[in-house]
């Protein structure tokens, strides 16, 4: 049992020996993308990963088994077969148990990340607070496990289906500091500024991780954001984006979906409604937070 999670000699290696790291999680394949595309994206993550001389630690669930440093046998495995559940970390000691396959979200991955000794870590969107919070308490679990875990995580802010406003509260409660990459527009996922502004920019991979280094010096332990916007050129066109979210939240609305249901229809909505345009905005967003991640990891790894 004291063995349950699984690390990859590779990873083993490099923590040991300090060698940058890039955690990623795997609900992004397992859940966020369709296939055939979820594997192709989260393999070629890895890929830019090791281009940039940093190991790649993609991290799931495989029967029961927490993994930091899935093979690629076993990302195809999760990508491919069905009955792969999404888990949080209170999933984790259920699947152990029952021996489940899962995709980990940002929560569960921050979680195994940071056990490792990894300190960085990329992911497309975080979790959020949702639009009707207000009624039905729905805020992922990825904002408090966060504020306890001392990582770096780059995202490109939440998607604009959430609550932004609440969302962004909700981080300074919990004392998750935020920085913009290059910018204090804070990102709406899709498209490069929700609106809703941040209050600091960090200029280069070399400030976070001065910034971090600075609040493990002072012993804060809950993670930094960075919030890295999707290039102007890549995002949807924000006519669009307004429009089609308008639509899909007005359909669930009207369906009366809700719960755990509402975020893949309204995603789903948004892609049959942009003829697939915010997937292949997902992955350029997708791609921009692994680069920045492994930008930060090998920035971190020169200052130890
Ligand atoms: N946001 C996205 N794509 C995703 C997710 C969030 O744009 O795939 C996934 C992440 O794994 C995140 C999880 O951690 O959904 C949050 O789910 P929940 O709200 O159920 O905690
Ligand atoms: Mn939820």
């Amino acid at each position: 049992m004291t063995d349950l999670v699984r690390i990859s000699d590779e990873v083993r290696d490099a923590v040991e020996r300090s060698i940058p790291i890039l955690a990623l999680e795997s609900t992004i394949f397992t859940h966020g993308l369709p296939r055939p595309r979820n594997l192709e994206v989260a393999l070629e993550a890895e890929e830019r990963v090791r281009a940039a001389g940093v190991v790649p630690a993609t991290i799931g669930v495989v029967v029961g088994r927490p993994t930091v440093g899935l093979s690629p046998t076993e990302i195809e495995r999760l990508s491919t077969s069905d009955g792969v559940v999404k888990l949080s970390v209170r999933d984790l000691a259920v699947a152990a148990a029952k021996r489940l396959d899962g995709g980990t979200t940002v929560a569960a991955t921050a979680l195994l990340a940071h056990r490792a000794g990894i300190r960085v870590f990329s992911t497309g969107g975080l979790g959020g607070v949702h639009r009707d919070a207000q009624q039905t308490f729905d805020e992922s679990a990825d904002l408090p496990t966060l504020a306890t875990l001392p990582l770096v995580v780059v995202s490109a802010g939440v998607k604009s289906i959430l609550d932004i406003p609440l969302t962004l509260e909700r981080l300074e409660t919990l004392g998750l500091a935020v920085v913009g990459f290059r910018t204090t527009d804070y990102p709406g996922f899709y498209i490069a500024d929700s609106g809703y502004d941040i209050e600091y920019a960090a200029q280069s991979a070399a400030e976070i991780a001065e910034i971090a280094l600075a609040r493990d010096v002072l012993g804060i332990s809950s993670t930094l954001l960075v919030a890295n916007p999707v290039d102007v050129s890549s995002q949807l066109p924000v006519e669009l984006h307004d429009e089609v979210l308008a639509r899909a939240l007005a359909e669930a609305a009207r369906r009366g979906i809700s719960g755990h249901d509402t975020t893949p229809f309204l995603l789903d909505v948004m892609q049959r409604e942009t003829g697939g345009r915010s997937l292949d905005v997902n992955v350029a967003v997708y791609r921009g937070n692994v680069a920045l991640g492994a930008e930060i990891a090998a920035a971190l790894a020169g200052r130890r």
